[in-house]
């Protein structure tokens, strides 16, 4: 098959989108969420694929463990704004879901969400990543998807990111936003990648009594270790490697899974500016969340 052009990136409602996340927008709108329904929200790359998979085993390990050897994850936790013809939508696939609960991914700002997951009093779970690693990991993905716009060189790339000329905006509005829906919504279970790596097994302590779940202690230690980077890395059901417009030559999907890989990227005077910046933006009005983010553990 033909590759596709990378797509490219405009303003849509204010926010930097490409068109495999906006074509399909009526249906995105209309979407019918079921009161039970699990929203995965993120902005890209902060641990989406990691939450969803613990989610996964939480819920349906035990019922039907052939799931997770025969599925791939993005087809078990379907991506809602997606639509990447000739695959199935993601409002397709998330209708057709036969589990209860459903699990949904979305990397939307929280305005865009589908009004009927507030409607329904949904339990969202939010993952953000600090900024600094989240830029990079972005960088690599949008190096190796081609179904991302052209990342160019690394400095023009984190002057984007400072920029919110990102796929999904701007990542200080997205993790801002969504912090405050709190405020209204308090279904919102808000966690960081940061302390998903440095203690998993608490993280779903606070997971399971969000979701009013308690899996054995046996159970628990089998999520938390399947669970841990080098296991998902090698399970070809979770690692998208059965996805052909991701070129692994370039960089693998789960390429390096830690807090800190940004010093081997940026420049001193790279993190400089980076720092400057990011005490000008106004989620640095939000001290609370902030603070929340660690660049090193
Ligand atoms: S996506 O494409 O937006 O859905 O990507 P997402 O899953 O949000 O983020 C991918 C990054 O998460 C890392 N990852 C993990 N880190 C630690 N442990 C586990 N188990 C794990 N699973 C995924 C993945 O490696 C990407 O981060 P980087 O820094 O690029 O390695």
């Amino acid at each position: 098959m033909e590759e596709p052009p990378r797509p490219t990136l405009f303003d849509f409602h204010g926010v930097s989108m490409i068109k495999y996340f906006t074509d399909n927008w009526d249906n995105l709108q209309n979407f019918k969420a079921r009161p039970d329904d699990i929203l995965i929200a993120t902005y890209p790359k902060a641990g989406t694929t990691w939450v969803s998979y613990i989610l996964d085993l939480l819920y349906f390990g035990q019922t039907s463990p052939q799931h997770q050897t025969s599925k791939p994850l993005h087809e078990r936790v379907p991506f809602l704004e997606s639509i990447m013809p000739p695959h199935p939508t993601g409002t397709e696939l998330a209708d057709k879901l036969p589990t209860s609960p459903r699990l949904i991914k979305t990397h939307l700002p929280v305005q865009f969400v589908p009004k009927s997951f507030w409607e329904q009093n949904c339990r969202v779970v939010y993952v953000a990543r600090n900024a600094k690693d989240n830029a990079v990991s972005f960088y690599h993905f949008d190096c190796m998807n081609k179904l991302q716009p052209e990342p160019g060189d690394w400095d023009s790339f984190l002057n984007r990111f400072m920029e919110g000329k990102m796929v999904f905006g701007s990542w200080y509005d997205h993790v801002n936003g969504w912090w405050e829906k709190q405020q209204t919504h308090s279904k919102l279970h808000y966690m960081f990648y940061e302390d998903l790596v440095e203690d998993t097994g608490a993280q779903i302590d606070r997971l399971c009594s969000f979701l009013g779940l308690s899996p054995s202690a046996e159970e628990k230690e089998r999520i938390t270790t399947g669970s841990q980077f080098d296991n998902m890395k090698k399970d070809k059901m979770a690692n998208y490697s059965t996805f052909p417009l991701m070129d692994f030559t370039v960089s693998p999907f789960m390429r390096k899974g830690k807090v800190g890989d940004w010093k081997n990227h940026f420049t001193e005077a790279q993190s400089q500016h980076f720092d400057e910046d990011y005490k000008t933006k106004k989620m640095m009005k939000n001290p609370t969340l902030t603070l929340r983010f660690r660049t090193e553990l």
